[in-house]
């Protein structure tokens, strides 16, 4: 059984070790135990949130060091707090959505511009704002921020770092985390959308390990299962594809660390391997990545609200290697920017802030008279 109780460095130092051991222990939940467990996880998540936002709702950092800082420099987005004027350019960011690729960001950015009928001012277009680092890229359309995060935890690590530290030099109020990425999935087709329920490392565990100064600690890598129903209740019976929410396996490689039989090496056997993904499948693992348990205990010790939302590129249980036809991967990974637009649709409308439906289409009035006055036009050139 995974150790779904993991109790280390969750919230502040007040608290003792053993405090959270038994916060975080499912062992002592009886008959009603699932409500018990969920309130006392809303009750962790107050203590966090004492820690991690000031009485407006912006974001605190739980670094005392950075407010005594002359500056702060995002050396991996190219932007920093006296260079620019944080506050002025991301202070309405109320979405962050990351995704492994540029090209998939930069996608997504324009897919939801016209999702929530965000309009660019006439005769400019979305910038790549992180440009200059050449490391992520970032887009930035009205309340939503897309940025590229790169592959593995590492990668996904220092953008964290810098995107928490950028929320809380902006002032962002309440801002939700989501990443939005591909998988392999367990038992279920490709195309399958996949909500994560709980990020799980490489030994089954509810956390992410970290080595901090010489030592080891692990933070619990939980994402808001709130958010998670919220987003599978977005899913539409017309969708011609299921969305379905379970447990993810995070790894710190696409081959041998996801029991793959085509990398460079495998010392494993197909039977091994497909005792291991059974083995996963009975712990409710149903698909298997390489950024969650990060992006989750960063969020959930920031205090982020957070969901990841992954399209399957392949069932592992029957082979895997990624072999869809370029249109049809491209089209799937479309299927948790569908659902992610539903979501920042749903919240945007219930604050009134959802344009009517003539923005959606940006400034043509009359897609006629547009069409005939470009004819009008190319015929004087
Ligand atoms: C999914 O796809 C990438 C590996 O191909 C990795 O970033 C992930 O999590
Ligand atoms: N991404 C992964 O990490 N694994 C897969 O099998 C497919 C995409």
């Amino acid at each position: 059984m995974p150790p779904t109780g993991i109790a280390v460095d969750v919230t502040d130092h007040h608290h003792s070790h053993q405090d959270y051991k038994h916060r975080f222990d499912p062992t002592h939940a009886n008959g009603n135990g699932a409500q018990i467990a969920e309130d006392e996880e809303e009750d962790i998540y107050r203590e966090v949130r004492k820690q991690t936002r000031y009485s407006d709702g912006t974001v605190k950092l739980r670094n005392p060091n950075i407010e005594l800082m002359d500056q702060d420099i995002l050396y991996h987005l190219a932007l920093g707090s006296e260079s620019h004027d944080l506050n002025e350019m991301f202070g309405d960011v109320k979405f962050v959505c990351m995704g492994g690729t540029p090209k998939r960001m930069e996608n997504f950015a324009h897919f939801i511009m016209n999702e929530i009928g965000y309009k660019l001012p006439a005769g400019t277009m979305l910038q790549d704002i992180s440009a200059y680092s050449y490391r992520y890229s970032m887009y930035k359309v009205g309340p939503v921020l897309c940025v590229s995060h790169g592959m593995g935890t590492p990668s996904v690590s220092i953008l964290m770092h810098e995107m928490i530290k950028l929320m809380y030099h902006a002032k962002c109020q309440d801002p939700v985390f989501i990443r939005i990425g591909t998988c392999g999935g367990i038992g279920v087709e490709g195309g399958t959308v996949i909500i994560t329920e709980d990020a799980l490392d490489g030994q089954l565990r509810n956390s992410h390990e970290f080595t901090i100064l010489g030592e080891t600690i692990h933070r619990p890598a939980k994402l808001d299962k709130k958010l998670a129903r919220e987003l599978k209740a977005l899913a539409s019976p017309d969708d011609p594809y299921d969305t379905i929410i379970g447990k993810t396996l995070c790894t710190n490689d696409f081959y041998e660390g996801q029991g793959r039989l085509d990398g460079a090496f495998c010392d494993f056997s197909e039977s091994d391997k497909m005792a291991y993904l059974e083995k996963l499948s009975a712990n409710g693992v149903v698909n298997i990545e390489m950024e969650s348990t990060i992006f989750a205990a960063l969020t959930y010790h920031a205090g982020i609200k957070a969901a990841v939302v992954c399209v399957a590129l392949l069932n592992r249980l029957n082979g895997d290697q990624v072999n869809a036809p370029k249109e049809v991967m491209n089209e799937w990974q479309a299927r948790p920017q569908i659902l992610v637009a539903r979501y920042i649709r749903k919240v945007l409308a219930q604050k009134g802030q959802l344009k009517g439906i003539f923005g959606a289409q940006g400034s043509i009035k009359s897609p006629r008279r547009f069409k005939l006055v470009q004819q009008e036009s190319q015929a004087h050139e």
